[in-house]
């Protein structure tokens, strides 16, 4: 290299995102929220083949994973998970009768990490605000940089088309609320709509998740803690094995859709 040159710096850094996220504007998968359950289900969807990307609104990964439980960071995995935290390389630490606990930096390094070799595109600083309808699915999400939603300055969207779409939002269930308020009748049909999370009951909430994991509108499958929120579920503190659980069943789901079309 003959020396640093800044705008040179400046092209290379422009040229390099905007190749990928040209790339994106088309994918089999779109998954919101690059949270644990997030992460999981574009890793397995990526290792497959599929087109994934991830979109999240913040400028870091992991969601609600790095502060563990109240702030001492460190998840605990019940034995079910015991073979994803294996396939993610996250050390586990034995404390018996089932209680596994992981390091909640090292467990979101290492998904992160994983999700990205396996293919998929994490996109940060960027927030989904809407859904492409079509023909009675969703196909599509509609785009802006969390930057702007949070100045609050009218910016017009950008869309990315998609075949299946993942909510991994969390605990509000962004999209699916979306879904509910702008095509509610039919989402109210088929779930009963975003009824809200019910309070801390670790057993119930965990349980519960994988069943609540399903293609919840032809086009959208709900996957982690929205999962519980659209179904009324509770949730499960910083009990972790459910979200891995639930992002590899939503991989599985997501999967069957996009070979099937
Ligand atoms: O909240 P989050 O970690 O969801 P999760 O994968 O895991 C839940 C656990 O962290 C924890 C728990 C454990 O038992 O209950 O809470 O279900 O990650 C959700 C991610 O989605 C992003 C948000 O910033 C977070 O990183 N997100 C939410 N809404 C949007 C979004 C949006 N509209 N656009 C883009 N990203």
């Amino acid at each position: 290299m003959r020396g640093l040159d800044e705008a040179r710096v400046s092209e290379v850094i422009v040229r390099s995102y905007m190749n990928a996220f040209l790339d994106a504007l088309n994918i089999d998968v779109a998954v919101i929220g690059a949270g644990p359950s997030g992460m999981t289900a574009a890793y397995y969807l990526a290792k497959r083949g599929v087109k994934t990307a991830i979109f999240e609104r913040h400028i870091h990964v992991g969601g609600g994973m790095p502060g563990g439980g109240m702030m001492f960071p460190r998840i605990v995995i019940e034995e079910e998970a015991r073979e994803i935290t294996e396939e993610f390389e996250i050390h586990i630490e034995d404390f018996g009768d089932g209680y596994l606990v992981a390091d909640a930096v090292e467990a979101v390094a290492m998904l992160c990490a994983k999700c990205l070799k396996s293919g998929a595109r994490i996109f940060n600083m960027i927030s989904v605000e809407d859904v492409v309808f079509r023909d009675g699915r969703i196909c599509g999400v509609v785009l802006n940089w969390s930057a702007a939603e949070r100045a609050k300055i009218h910016v017009d969207p950008l869309v990315v088309r998609s075949d299946v779409v993942i909510d991994a939002t969390g605990h509000d269930a962004e999209i699916c609320r979306i879904v509910e308020r702008k095509i509610s009748a039919s989402l109210r049909t088929d779930t009963g709509g975003v009824i809200g999370e019910r309070s801390m009951w670790a057993e119930m909430g965990e349980k519960a998740l994988i069943e609540n994991t399903r293609e919840i509108f032809p086009g959208l499958i709900v996957a982690g803690m929205a999962a519980n929120a659209v179904a009324g579920s509770p949730r499960m503190g910083a009990v972790f094995g459910g979200m891995f659980l639930s992002g590899k069943k939503a991989a599985e789901i997501a999967y069957d859709i996009v070979t099937r079309r």
